[in-house]
């Protein structure tokens, strides 16, 4: 990626890259589209939920911060997480700020562990966010940053709330500090580098996650065969199907009648328009692709 330096007083202007990283289901995508103020990333009650990096850019009169939204760390086993992970794991190699993310409510020791054992093999500035502090009282809290700090030599360690917004300024403004001087990465327009694809594709994932129970959300996955504008953008035509695991899933997502795929093409059909801010006429088929989630040729062609 080049540097633009369309930026006239770049001498004290910061910018780079921060990797927002922390154990499954932490509120990650949920901080990172409260940051941004635009939903970019998907989000859900269930876990692993996120499965690529997430690019999003934040600008500020005196810094452009670039957040990768990632897929929680964990103890994968199957071929599928494995790759999820190393995803995450990545990430944090490419960034110049490690913002470790934690939910205060619910200890996750394995993945903890995990994500510090990397960070003791890194010389990167890392900052500790302690979320959902909504969830907690305050006593308890600061017993938890004390904790924390005694575990590694954080920068920083900032409780938030990412859904009701608390303190998130504030963190912001603690990377903002560590980012490296530099000039701009992206132009001030940019929210993100994904493309219009993979984010339709990823609105109706989280549709699944929202709306079906089990093992169907895991089995799951998404492309775009067709995705065109029309009428100069007036309205977007989409076809996309979703892959499942199993004859028995399919039956599961399609539903009675077709009634579960009907619901579930509305709901990413809404989100759709609200981002694109255009009307979209949505089809879905469902096909199965035998143990996707299994399979590295299948994963590959599937987008992971
Ligand atoms: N009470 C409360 N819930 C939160 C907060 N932040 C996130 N959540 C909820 O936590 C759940 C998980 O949020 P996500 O943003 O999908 O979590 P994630 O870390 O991206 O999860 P993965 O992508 O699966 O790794 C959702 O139901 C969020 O609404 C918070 O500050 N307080
Ligand atoms: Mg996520």
């Amino acid at each position: 990626m080049t540097k633009n330096n369309q930026s006239n007083d770049t001498s004290r202007f910061r910018s780079g890259f921060v990797a927002i990283v922390g154990a499954p289901n932490v509120g990650k995508s949920t901080l990172l589209n409260r940051m941004l103020g635009e939903k970019i990333s998907i989000t859900s009650k269930k876990p692993q939920t996120t499965r690529n990096r997430i690019l999003g850019v934040f600008h500020r009169p005196s810094a452009q911060l670039i957040f990768m939204d990632t897929p929680g760390v964990h103890e994968a086993s199957n071929p599928l997480n494995i790759r999820i992970v190393e995803t995450a794991l990545s990430a944090m190699g490419d960034a110049d700020i490690i913002l470790i993310l934690l939910d205060v409510a619910r200890p996750d020791p394995v993945s903890e562990g995990l994500m510090v054992s990397k960070l003791k093999q890194g010389k990167r500035p890392v900052i500790l966010a302690l979320n959902k502090i909504d969830l907690v009282n305050k006593d308890d809290l600061l017993e938890i940053i004390d904790r924390w700090a005694q575990v590694y030599p954080f920068e920083e360690i900032v409780p938030i709330s990412a859904t009701e917004g608390t303190q998130v300024n504030n963190l912001i403004e603690a990377m903002e500090k560590y980012l490296p001087a530099g000039p701009p990465y992206f132009p001030r327009d940019t929210l993100t580098d994904m493309p219009e694809r993979f984010i339709a594709a990823e609105m109706i994932r989280e549709k699944i996650f929202r709306l079906t129970g089990e093992e169907i959300p895991y089995s799951t996955a998404v492309t775009i065969d067709f995705f065109k504008e029309e009428k100069a953008g007036a309205f977007i035509k989409i076809h996309a199907t979703i892959h499942m695991e199993r004859d028995s899933q399919k039956g599961i997502i399609i539903g009675k009648r077709g009634a579960k795929l009907k619901q579930i093409g509305k709901a990413s059909r809404e989100a759709i328009e609200r981002f694109f801010g255009a009307k979209v006429f949505l089809r879905l088929f469902v096909r199965v692709q035998k143990n996707w989630s299994r399979d590295t040729k299948a994963l590959r062609k599937l987008g992971y």
